[in-house]
This record gives C-alpha cells, structure tokens and sequence, in this order.
C-alpha cells in the first residue's frame, strides 16, 4: 500500500494534464474524492478536469467545484488519468475515451472484484470510502486539506459509512474524520445537507416502497418494489430512491433487504443491502452488477415481476 500511494503520488507530481473520472450513477464518495483531487492538482498549479458521465447529483450540487465537472471532454491529450471508486473502465461511460487515451493510469478505489483497470493502482477493499484512500495519498504528497477538499472528503466519507453507522467504519475512517473536522469539515452540516434534505416526491416515494414492502416466509429477507407508475405518481426521479433500501433492511430480523425499481425504457435496477456478514455482492455478480458484501446492486431486464423473482430466487439460494 505504502508503495503504491509513493508510486501515485509521483505520478501526480509529473503530471501536467490530469483528467478525472467518476463512475456511471455517482454517488457522494466518487464525486467527492474526484473532486478533492480536482482542488489539490489545481492548487498544484496543473490542469484538471473532473469528469462524470451522469453529471452531479442534486444533493452533491453543494459541493466546492461541483461547477468544474463536466460529462465528456473532446480532448485527448491528457498525462494522467485518475478513476476513483471503480476499477472498471466499463462504469465510466463517456470519460472512457479520454482515460485510455492518457499514457499513465491510476486507480483509487475500494471495490474488491471490479475491474482491474490502471498502472497504478491505490485499492484498498478495508477503506470505508475512496475518499480514505484519497486522504492517504494527500498525506503521502504533504498536502494538508483545506475547507473545500476536506468538504469532499468528508461528504465521501459521510455516505459511504451512512454517517459513520455502517460495519465499514474501522477506527482510521473516524481519525480520518477528526483530521477533516480539523480542516474545517462537518459532518452534521453535511448530513444535514446530503440525508434530511429529501424531496416531497422523494418522501413520497418511500412511502410507497414502505407500504409495498414484503417479507419471506422465515421473515429474513425483506423486499420492496416501486413500478414506473410509482415514479410518475409521486414526480420522482431516479436518484429519490437513495436510501429507500436501508429502511428496507431496518425491519427486525431481517437479514437482506432488496429495492426494485424502474423507470421508463431503463432496466430494473436492484438495490441489496445485508447484515451479518451475508454476502449480498454474490447475488449482484450473478446478475452482472458488484459492490460490497453488505451493499450491493445489478439491472436486470425487464419486466419487473419476472426480475423480483429472479432476484428473489437467487438471495434465497445464497442464504440457503
Ligand atoms: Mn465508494
């Protein structure tokens, strides 16, 4: 590890033109760690372009330089290209022809089992977030955080742990916190921000998913399903859904929660989520998605009942 963060920060220092990718459905730790990054090489006095197929979302439209992200770029003629939170070159989307192209590669990520992509490759699967991962780099480099880098890795932070309630938090994720807290960051103002700041439509379509929800027979595995007619009921988007599958596995005795939706012309997205070690990640990778072992997701094809019983069907063979 300690060699790879060496190795990467060397690559930083010679680069002059750095593109940055973010993965396909961003959340707050791959926008956020890209765009600390984006702050530093800047204050570096280099050329950095953060990009993110599917632009920001809402709720990360708070962020210090969320202005610089970009969806696609025409140039080519980058140095160093950087993905942070996936390995996979096929969850980029249109930053993929600009990150090819660059002639040194780096990797920052804590997915285990996607992709293998870059020359270098800081990947860690005991980080929480990338965003840990980024803090050690800038550790390696000297840089101490200011108020907007330490902002975005704090947010990147905050939603990978689910404000540090999840198991993925080790006792580095909190010392990393209290040196971003020192840096200006908070973690309530951002959680304020990120988690009690839903949309009318957004509440409205938890409520939906509550209503609809089902338990197995042994009342280990919960589930719930919102339709298109959901979506254009309630006026929600795609990102409302955030969150909605943790209040599926809250419910007592329940192992694995799952979400199905979806919208229009799209594929079933499936969100898993799990406790006690039950590998959720296994039933995504059936289904050609990944994640962790606890938080996982996969699009399968429509239609959505025929879905939710393969789904279904396959968290119960591996529970079994
Ligand atoms: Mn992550």
């Amino acid at each position: 590890m300690k060699a790879d963060l060496q190795r990467a920060a060397e690559a930083i220092r010679q680069a002059n033109r750095v593109v940055l990718a973010s993965h396909i459905n961003p959340d707050g730790d791959t926008i956020g760690s890209s765009l600390a990054l984006t702050h530093v090489l800047r204050q570096m006095g280099k050329v950095a372009v953060p990009l993110s197929h599917h632009g920001v979302p809402e709720i990360y439209r708070w962020l210090p330089g969320q202005e610089w992200i970009v969806r696609s770029v025409e140039e080519r003629d980058f140095d160093l290209a950087i993905i942070c939170d996936t390995g996979s070159v096929e969850r980029i989307g249109e930053a993929r022809g600009p990150v090819e192209a660059a002639p040194v590669s780096l990797c920052i990520d804590h997915h285990v089992t996607e992709g293998s992509f870059g020359q270098i490759r800081v990947v860690n699967a005991k980080a929480a977030a990338t965003g840990e991962l980024v803090y050690a780099l800038l550790t390696e480099m000297g840089v101490t955080p200011d108020r907007a880098v330490a902002d975005c890795l704090m947010c990147a932070i905050i939603t990978d742990t689910g404000v540090f309630r999840f198991p993925n938090v080790t006792p580095q994720t909190l010392r990393i916190a209290a040196e971003l807290m020192e840096c200006g960051a908070s973690p309530s103002e951002i959680n304020e921000i990120v988690f009690e700041n839903r949309s009318l439509a957004g509440l409205k379509l938890l409520g939906r998913a509550l209503e609809a929800l089902q338990l197995s027979a042994d009342g280990q595995i919960a589930w719930s399903v919102l339709s298109e007619q959901d979506f254009l009921e309630c006026g929600a988007a795609p990102e409302d859904t955030e969150g909605i599958v943790n209040h599926v596995r809250a419910a007592r005795g329940v192992q694995v929660g799952v979400l199905l939706h979806q919208l229009p012309g799209k594929r079933v997205r499936v969100n898993l989520r799990s406790r006690n070690g039950y590998d959720v990640r296994r039933v995504a990778e059936a289904f050609g998605g990944g994640g962790h072992t606890l938080a996982a997701g996969c699009s399968l094809d429509p239609p959505l009942n025929e879905a939710e019983s393969k789904v279904l069907a396959e968290v119960k063979r591996w529970m079994a």
